[in-house]
C-alpha cells in the first residue's frame, strides 16, 4: 500500500543501512513481533474468554500472583523467541530462573532476551492497557556453551535493543536499537504493525506526573517535596502540573514518551528497593527513553549504569523529560 512501511519492511531497511549485520537481530524482533500478535488477539477477547481472564492461582518467585495471560504471555514469547533459534536463552520475570535453550541452533545463537511478557496485568480483568517488554543484550560467555547468570546480569548501557508492545486502544510496538525510537501501530485488518511515529522525541518538559500517590505516606521525604511542587502554583512552568496514574508502567511511560512528563515509582517503606524489576522494566524502558532524549535514574544514578547483581533485582525508577528529571533529582539530593 502506498506510504505504508510495515515493521517488516523497516526491519530489512534497518538491516541493509548497516553493511555488517548478519541479520539475527532483524530476524529475532520477527519473532518477537510474531508473539505480539498472537497475545494481541487473546488480550483483545480477554472479556469472552474464561480461560484467559483472571487469575492463574500460582504465584511467580517474588510472590506475586500470576494472571492466566501472564502464564500464557509467557509461553507464546518463549516459544516464538527459541523457534527462530537466534536467542540462546532468556529470563522472564514469570520464570524462576534464566532459561537456556540448548538445541544445535539456538546454542551457537549469540543474543539473549530478558523480558516482562506481561506488564500491568492485574489491569487486564478491568479492560485497561497493559504491555510487554523486551531487552536484547549478546552474550558475553562464548557461543556453542550454555548460557549462564553472567550473559543476564549485564548493565542496561550494553543492550543491542529493547522496546514494549502497548495492547491499548490501538496496540503498538515501540523499540530502538539504539538508534532512535521507532513506532508502529497495529493494523488488525492487514495483520501488519505500519510505522506511525517514527523518530520519537520526548518533549524537554512536560506537565504530567505519573506516581502511585496513595502510597504517599511511605516515600523518601525527597517525593513528598517534589510532588508538592508537582502541585503548586506558577505560571512559569506551567504548574499545577496534572496527575495521571494508570498503574500500568508501559502505558503510563508510553504516554508521558509522547506528551511529555515524569513517571516515578520511588522506594517506599514497604519496598525499600521500589517495585520495579531492574532487567525486565527498568532497562528497556531506560534505553527507549534515553533513545528518545529522556532520562532514567533511579533518583541519583543513571539506570542503564547499575551493575545487576540477581535477576529479579528492583530499583526505584525515575523516566521521563529531562528538565523534570533534573528537577526531581534535584530534591532527591536536597531532602537526602
Ligand atoms: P507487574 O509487572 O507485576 O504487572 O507490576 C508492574 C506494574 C507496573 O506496570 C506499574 O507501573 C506498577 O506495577 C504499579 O504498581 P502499584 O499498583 O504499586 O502502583
Ligand atoms: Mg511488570
Amino acid at each position: 500500500m502506498a506510504g505504508m512501511t510495515t515493521l517488516g519492511e523497516f526491519i530489512v531497511q534497518q538491516q541493509h543501512a548497516f553493511p555488517h549485520a548478519t541479520g539475527e537481530l532483524s530476524s529475532l524482533i520477527s519473532a518477537i513481533r510474531l508473539a505480539a500478535k498472537i497475545v494481541n488477539r487473546e488480550i483483545n477477547r480477554a472479556g469472552l474468554s474464561p480461560d484467559i481472564i483472571g487469575a492463574a492461582g500460582i504465584e511467580n518467585v517474588q510472590g506475586e500472583a500470576q494472571q492466566k495471560l501472564d502464564v500464557f504471555a509467557n509461553d507464546k514469547f518463549k516459544a516464538a523467541l527459541s523457534a527462530r533459534g537466534e536467542v540462546c536463552g532468556i529470563a522472564s520475570e514469570e520464570e524462576d530462573e534464566f532459561v537456556i535453550f540448548d538445541d544445535e541452533r539456538s546454542k551457537n545463537a549469540k543474543y539473549v532476551v530478558l523480558m516482562d511478557p506481561l506488564d500491568g496485568s492485574s489491569n487486564i480483568d478491568v479492560n485497561v492497557s497493559v504491555g510487554t517488554i523486551f531487552s536484547i543484550f549478546r552474550r558475553v560467555t562464548p557461543a556453542g556453551t550454555p548460557v549462564t547468570a553472567a550473559d543476564f546480569l549485564q548493565p542496561g548501557h550494553n543492550q543491542v535493543a529493547a522496546g514494549y508492545v502497548i495492547y491499548g486502544s490501538s496496540t503498538m510496538l515501540v523499540y530502538t536499537t539504539g538508534n532512535g525510537v521507532n513506532g508502529f501501530t497495529y493494523d488488525p485488518t492487514l495483520g501488519v504493525f505500519a510505522l506511525s511515529h517514527p523518530n520519537l522525541k520526548m518533549p524537554e518538559t512536560g506537565n504530567i506526573y505519573s506516581i502511585n500517590e496513595g502510597n504517599y505516606i511511605k516515600f523518601p521525604n525527597g517525593v513528598k517535596k517534589y510532588i508538592k511542587y508537582c502541585q503548586e502554583r506558577d505560571d512559569q512552568t506551567n504548574r499545577p502540573y496534572t496527575s495521571r496514574y494508570i498503574g500500568s508502567l508501559v502505558s503510563d511511560f508510553h504516554r508521558n514518551l509522547l506528551k511529555g512528563g515524569i513517571y516515578i515509582y520511588p522506594t517506599t517503606e514497604s519496598a525499600p528497593r521500589g517495585k520495579l524489576r531492574l532487567l525486565y522494566e527498568c532497562n528497556p524502558i531506560a534505553f527507549i527513553a534515553e533513545q528518545a532524549g529522556g532520562i532514567a535514574s533511579d533518583g541519583g544514578r543513571r539506570i542503564m549504569d547499575i551493575e545487576p547483581t540477581e535477576l529479579h533485582q528492583r530499583e526505584p525508577f525515575f523516566v521521563g523529560s529531562p528538565e523534570m528529571i533534573h528537577k526531581a533529582e534535584e530534591f532527591m539530593r536536597e531532602y537526602a
